[in-house]
């Protein structure tokens, strides 16, 4: 029996080396990855040491002998590199299980508006529900539904599921509208939206608190909306700056409070809100959230505000995305209604009050576009 010990700085290039000498009847007695020390943990440099034979008795049985003989080799690159893969392979499962779980027993004339759903991101489990609904009732009925009945059906299905849940604008009733969520998500734009309807349609007299006192970019921005609809604005960087505000504008019908979007992923800049607003006011509490977020971590900032007396939901940019299923999911989850979606970056026109039928128009209006 022949033996041999391989350095090399990679598994890859000492199995060369193996092979060179012995063939592909070598077998690995064993294997090692080593550092050797370097300075500081810098320059550290990484080997691999093989010991390799070539025994007839091995190829005999060289199965047998290999498992026996073989030393685990971990390396970091292989483990990231199954991590990975394992990873994948679990996504797929997910994917085939729900396509299986939902789609599997319902007939083919059902699939395109079932793929559609899907598509939009509604839940796999609400699916699979409007799938049963619809297929009972062509069961009942022994006919097959016309694309238009079974949209028809899957109102219902919605109208049932979402009755009892709020929808619709700014009431009017109280004088002060308080807008929070995470940066960039359209607060600003939002708020100058509802402003100038309240203002233009209702002719009502408003005005501005801002707290958004980290950009001057943000003060300015609100400031152009207020001009141009000659409403007072007020910077309050304080709790106190913040009382003063509302006692200089307290002859105005409707108040909007504009505040700084913040990493709400951290409980922190949400605890720092309570500090500077006073939540106890007579005041219509909004989270705006944008549908081009993932779902996930919509869903986390949802839960990182359930102190908050949080009214409804104002969903943006519903025009960046083809999948509002999402919207729904939420609003199912928390049983918490929407006032507001936004479809665009003009003020005031691309703001929509919402309301029941308005939101699932949204949804399946996914039809259209597949
Ligand atoms: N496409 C699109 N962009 C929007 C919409 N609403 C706001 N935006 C844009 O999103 C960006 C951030 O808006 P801003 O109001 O400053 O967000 P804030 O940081 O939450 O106050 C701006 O460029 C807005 O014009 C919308 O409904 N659709
Ligand atoms: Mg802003």
């Amino acid at each position: 029996m022949k033996l041999k010990k391989y350095t090399a700085s990679t598994m890859v290039e000492a199995m060369a080396k193996v092979r060179e000498d012995f063939g592909d009847d070598a077998v690995i007695l064993s294997s090692n990855v080593t550092k050797t020390n370097g300075f500081l943990g810098l320059f550290r440099k990484r080997s691999v040491e093989v010991v390799a034979s070539y025994d007839k008795t091995n190829i005999e049985r060289p199965y047998e002998s290999q498992v026996r003989s073989v030393q685990p080799v971990v390396e970091p690159e292989s483990v990231e590199h199954m991590q990975r893969e394992m990873r994948e392979i679990k996504q797929l499962l997910k994917d085939i299980q729900q396509v299986d779980h939902s789609f599997e027993k319902f007939p083919d004339e059902l699939l395109p508006i079932l793929n559609m759903l899907q598509l939009q991101g509604l839940e796999g489990k609400y699916i699979t529900e409007i799938g049963n609904l619809v297929f009972n009732r062509m069961k009942q009925d022994k006919i097959d539904f016309t694309k238009e009945q079974q949209m028809e059906l899957i109102r219902t299905w919605f109208s049932d599921r979402l009755y009892d849940i709020p929808f619709g604008g700014i009431t009017y009733q109280k004088k002060f509208i308080n807008v929070l969520g995470p940066t960039g998500v359209g607060k600003t734009t939002t708020i100058a939206k509802i402003a100038a309807r309240a203002l233009l349609e209702e002719k009502k007299k408003v005005g501005f608190i801002t707290t958004d006192t980290y950009r001057i970019a943000a003060i300015e921005q609100l400031r152009t909306y207020a001009n141009l609809l000659q409403a007072p604005v007020e910077i309050a960087y304080n709790e106190e700056d913040f009382r003063t505000a509302i006692e200089k504008l307290k002859d105005l019908d409707l108040i909007f409070i504009d505040t700084a979007g913040r990493n709400y992923k951290e409980a922190k800049f949400v605890n720092d809100l309570s500090k500077l607003i006073d939540f106890s006011l007579d005041m219509e509490t909004f989270l705006v959230l944008s549908t081009t977020s993932k779902e996930q971590d919509m869903d986390t900032i949802i839960r990182q505000f359930t102190n908050f007396p949080i009214e409804k939901f104002i969903f943006t940019k519903t025009d960046e995305t083809d999948s509002v299923g999402s919207i729904i999911n939420l609003i199912l989850k928390y049983d918490i209604g929407v006032s507001y979606y936004t479809d665009g970056q003009e003020v005031p026109e691309d703001l929509t009050e919402a309301s029941l039928e308005k939101m699932v128009d949204l949804l399946l209006a996914g039809d259209s576009r597949a």
